[in-house]
């Protein structure tokens, strides 16, 4: 039953009475059709309450004639269905969303007044959306793309909205600069392609003319673009934003979201290959964990410093393409996120949630980064198109759980009927009508503003490559690897060679090597000038905090476990991996060359979750093979059982093996690594599943 007070319910009550059995009716020439038996459900109604008798057949002249404008049954379904899209995001189209609620640990009142903030122990419910960027609402799960993180806290006092990414900074210093970025990395004008890919001229083309977004360039080409899970990522409000306490005094503060179950991603080969299997692969990974109960969650720190600290940093913290390494101001945990129920309606939640970075509680205040400042229009504005209407604030996900009272009225779709004559404030007569509240109201943080206006970019704000420089270099050399192999193949897309020059020419100035190898795999003869940079390129202490690898935790909580058997596998051996891998924390899925059943060696049957040429090692976290020798020899003629082996090896997967195992990967011609172990030793094989096999990358691929 939906919760809007939108007096939208099914009709309770009246049924049809058809008895247990199918009920055959006749409907003329047309044929027939089966009401089955329906008990206690809701008789089917038009919108406006009607009982419908026949929605399988529109009114006709006769069993062979036109359909009649007559019928208002038929006009008002296909009229609903024709209106049923609304226009899509036009950026983080492509989401996925859960309810859950916010606890907190640590109180921050010496900073502000916000309770949410402030009292201990407090769950304030919410609703989290985690997004890709670039791709339409039916583009697939695993692009390389940068994560939305949107989180809407109903607190007491009023929505708080905090629209992060998975990733600490962003492309541009300023808001104005954002419709040509979209415009860059969307499809192609004139061609309409490509889809979710940044690997494009206009991308390139724009970002080569864009010094400022080198730091997040390093970023988008790291792994961090290749999540394994929305559960397995970071947050990051990126901005500076304000605290403000009960004297008045503000503080400054970076929000972080790190996941419980630690970073993790995929390879990027595999990531490709992922898209083929299950376009919805972060989708269907956060329904099934939150379906089972594994409810994600993440810890919510906080990086506090002053005007007088910030004011010591080398660089502007209001320039939103910087971060403050963890190494200069650490993080404080204050609090945790639970993401544990599945929204009822996808459309109507996860679809229509509305997050604006200007939806802050009193005690929270912005910061004059400029990128945040253009935010705190957009979002507002654009919900106006997208969901159609001022009232937008008025569908469940979006409406606070406190109490909220104004004389706003009227507009389309409007839900609420205020009664009495007064619709403004101050009034003298309706006592009981709201009124503002100077106690305990949002009052802005009283910050002095000098200077002259104008369009002007700080000074403060043109050192656009130490940060980029200090994070690649923060790298270990898998990581910095995959970097220079992500910028190779995105660069290779990039038809107009001058492109490709410019983007090596500024890579110079990020890193020497870096540009060398970019170079080499772009096939350059030599190394193209790097641009005029506008202030010396600084020499920053290395941040191991933003390495990925560094932050992955050793564990298959949250994993999934594939076991590839047959016909004649080994019942013990598969019963031991099952009870290992889940007193472990993970999930096993069972794969066979046919789904249904197989019949193990002490005759039992085991249901089959995943068909093999459906299911490939690319869903699984670490895999075991389990087979007969006869089943080995049979499988070792499957090309869908090869590419499980070997794309499990290629992608630095854990693979336990029996003899039968050890058969397929030697067919699969798989020389056999540290990372390959006989299921007998079954705890080396759970150690080793936690990991991936980083040693065995240079076995199995060339990167730059
Ligand atoms: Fe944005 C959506 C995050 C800069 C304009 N943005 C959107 C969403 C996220 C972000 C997570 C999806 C929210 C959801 O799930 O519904 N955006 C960011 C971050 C930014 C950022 C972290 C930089 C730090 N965005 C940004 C700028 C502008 C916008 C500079 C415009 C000037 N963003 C929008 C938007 C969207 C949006 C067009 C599209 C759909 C929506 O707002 O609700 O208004």
């Amino acid at each position: 039953m939906t919760k809007a007070n939108t007096g939208v319910q099914p009709v309770k009550g009246k049924t049809a009475k058809s008895g247990p059995e199918d009920v055959t009716v006749s409907v003329g020439s047309g044929g027939e059709w089966h009401q089955t038996a329906i008990g206690d459900q809701p008789v089917l109604t038009t919108n406006q309450g009607l009982p419908i008798s026949d929605n399988q057949n529109s009114l006709r002249a006769n069993p062979n004639g036109p359909t009649l404008l007559e019928d208002f049954i038929l006009r008002e379904k296909i009229t609903h269905f024709d209106h049923e899209r609304i226009p899509e995001r036009i950026v983080h189209a492509r989401g996925t969303g859960a309810h859950g609620f916010f606890e907190l640990t640590q109180s921050l009142e010496q900073y502000t007044t916000a309770k949410v903030l402030t009292e201990v122990g407090e769950q304030t419910p919410l609703f989290t959306r985690i997004s890709t960027v670039a791709g339409g609402s039916g583009s697939a799960d695993t692009p390389r793309d940068v994560r939305g993180f949107a989180v809407k806290f109903y607190t007491k006092e009023g929505n708080w909205d905090l629209v992060g990414n998975n990733i600490p900074v962003f492309f541009i210093q300023d808001a104005i600069k954002f419709p040509d970025l979209i415009h860059a990395v969307k499809m192609e004008p004139d061609r309409g392609f490509p889809q979710a890919a940044s690997a494009h001229d206009t991308f390139w083309d724009y970002i080569s003319l864009t010094p400022e977004s080198m730091h997040m360039v390093m970023w988008i080409m790291s792994d961090r673009t290749l999540p394994r899970s929305v559960r397995m990522i970071e947050g990051f409000g990126i901005h500076s934003f304000r605290l403000v306490n009960a004297a008045g005094e503000s503080t400054f503060v970076k929000f972080h979201w790190r996941p419980k179950l630690g970073l993790q991603s995929t390879l990027w080969d595999e990531a490709v290959k992922i898209a083929g299997a299950d376009s919805d692969f972060h989708r269907r990974d956060l329904f099934d964990a939150i379906s089972a109960g594994d409810f994600p969650e993440w810890e919510l720190a906080v990086q506090l410093f002053s005007q007088e600290e910030a004011d010591a940093f080398t660089f502007d913290h209001l320039d939103p393409t910087k971060l403050i390494p963890e190494e200069w101001v650490p993080l404080q945990v204050i609090g945790r996120m639970v993401l544990n129920r599945w929204p009822d309606n996808f459309f109507a939640e996860t679809e229509q949630v509305a997050f604006c970075p200007s939806h802050v509680v009193p005690g929270i205040d912005f910061s004059n980064d400029p990128l945040l400042q253009g935010r705190l229009f957009s979002y507002l504005d654009t919900q106006l198109s997208r969901l159609g209407s001022a009232n937008f604030h008025q569908i469940p996900v979006n409406a606070p759980q406190c109490p909220f009272a104004n004389h706003q009225r009227d507009g389309h779709m409007q839900m609420a009927q205020p009664a009495g004559r007064v619709s403004y404030e101050p009034n003298t007569l309706a006592a009981d009508s709201p009124r503002e509240q100077l106690e305990t109201g949002f009052r802005s943080a009283a910050v002095d503003e000098t200077g002259a206006k104008g369009r002007i970019r700080a000074e403060s704000f043109a050192d656009h490559y130490s940060q980029a420089r200090q994070f690649y270099r923060s790298q270990n050399a898998f990581e910095q690897a995959h970097l220079a192999s992500a910028l190779v193949f995105e660069l290779s897309k990039v038809e107009h060679p001058h492109i490709r020059e410019a983007m090596v020419g500024h890579l110079r100035h990020v890193e020497e090597d870096l540009a060398q190898r970019v170079a080499f795999g772009l096939g350059m003869s030599k190394l193209p000038q790097a641009p005029a940079a506008a202030v010396a390129v600084q020499e920053l202490d290395l941040s191991p905090a933003l390495q990925l690898i560094g932050k992955m935790k050793d564990t298959l909580e949250g994993r999934v476990v594939g076991v590839l058997i047959a016909d004649g596998s080994d019942a013990t051996s598969i019963d031991a991996v099952k009870q290992a891998v889940t007193a472990a924390g993970a999930k096993v899925k069972i794969i066979a060359a046919k789904i249904g059943e197989a019949k193990l060696t002490d005759g039992s049957l085991l249901k089959v979750d995943g068909q093999l040429a459906g299911t490939p090692s690319v869903m699984f976290d670490a895999v075991a093979i389990i087979l007969s020798d006869k089943a080995a020899a049979l499988l070792g003629k499957e090309a869908a059982a090869i590419d499980f082996v070997r794309d499990a090896f290629g992608h630095l997967k854990a693979i336990g093996v029996d003899k039968g195992g050890e058969a397929l990967l030697k067919t699969a011609a798989i020389e056999q690594d540290a990372g390959v172990i006989a299921i007998g030793t079954l705890d080396r094989f759970i150690a080793t599943a936690k990991t991936r096999q980083w040693e065995r990358e240079a076995s199995v691929r060339t990167l730059a």
